[in-house]
């Protein structure tokens, strides 16, 4: 492909790197550093005009939403807790896929009056509580929710589930399905605008792309 403008495209390190990849390899978009080894955190590509900027991945719609990055790809569960101000979230792209889940103790009752809830997603865990009419006490975590109920800072938890893997390991299991999960192509909505041409033939190869 080739561009009339420059585009930067923003890419957490780890599993979206990793998934996004083969998509922007279709077409024809490649890094010239690994991620994963360079501590670069603006990357090249093999197009002139086309450059990764590696963002944590909750940041990546900040970046998007204030222009710093034209185009970004981020999870469902990150969009939501964000808000998804000032961006456009035309295409699913089907990969880092898992599910939001309420976890606990195996066995744990999700019923009862002022449960307790650990969670790094906190807008998500509050709407799923509310549209079941029941009242919660939600507790803002930055990671490791699985800790919570061993050392009785929460009842459950609201956290992304894969394999099952980490719950099983901590003595905790899937208990309710709040929503399926993965990551999105996110376009700052003035790139759109301006960027119009460029943008749409990205896109639509995006889309390509993830159904071929
Ligand atoms: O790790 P860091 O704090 O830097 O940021 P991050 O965790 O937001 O980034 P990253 O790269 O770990 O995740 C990026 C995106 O991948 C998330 O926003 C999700 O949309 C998606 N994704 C897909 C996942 C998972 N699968 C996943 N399994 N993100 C996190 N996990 C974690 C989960 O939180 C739990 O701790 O992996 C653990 C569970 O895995 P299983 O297989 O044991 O169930
Ligand atoms: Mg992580």
């Amino acid at each position: 492909m080739k561009f009339e403008t420059s585009l930067k495209i923003a890419l957490s390190k780890g599993r979206i790197f990793k998934d996004t990849l083969p998509l922007l390899a279709r077409l024809g978009i490649e890094p010239v550093d690994d991620p994963e080894k360079s501590r670069k955190l603006i990357l090249d590509t093999n197009l002139e005009q086309v450059k990764f900027v590696m963002i944590r991945a909750t940041d990546v719609p900040t970046y998007v939403q204030w222009g710093a990055a034209d185009i970004g790809v981020a999870g469902k569960d990150v969009l939501v807790e964000h808000g998804g101000e000032g961006l456009y979230q035309p295409l699913d792209l089907r990969i880092a896929r898992c599910r939001l889940m309420v976890a606990g103790p195996a066995g744990a009752s999700l019923q009862g009056d002022r449960l307790r809830i650990a969670t790094k997603y906190v807008k998500a865990a509050r709407a799923h509580f509310a549209a079941k009419g029941q009242q919660v006490e939600i507790i803002k975590l930055y990671g490791s929710m699985e800790l919570a109920p061993l050392v009785g800072l929460s009842d459950l938890i609201v956290d992304l589930v894969e394999s099952g893997n980490t719950l099983k390991a901590n003595g905790l299991e899937p208990l309710e399905h709040i929503d399926d999960i993965s990551s999105r192509l996110i376009f700052n909505k003035a790139a759109w605008k301006m960027k119009h041409a460029d943008i749409t033939r990205f896109l639509a190869a995006m889309r390509e792309a993830v159904e071929g």
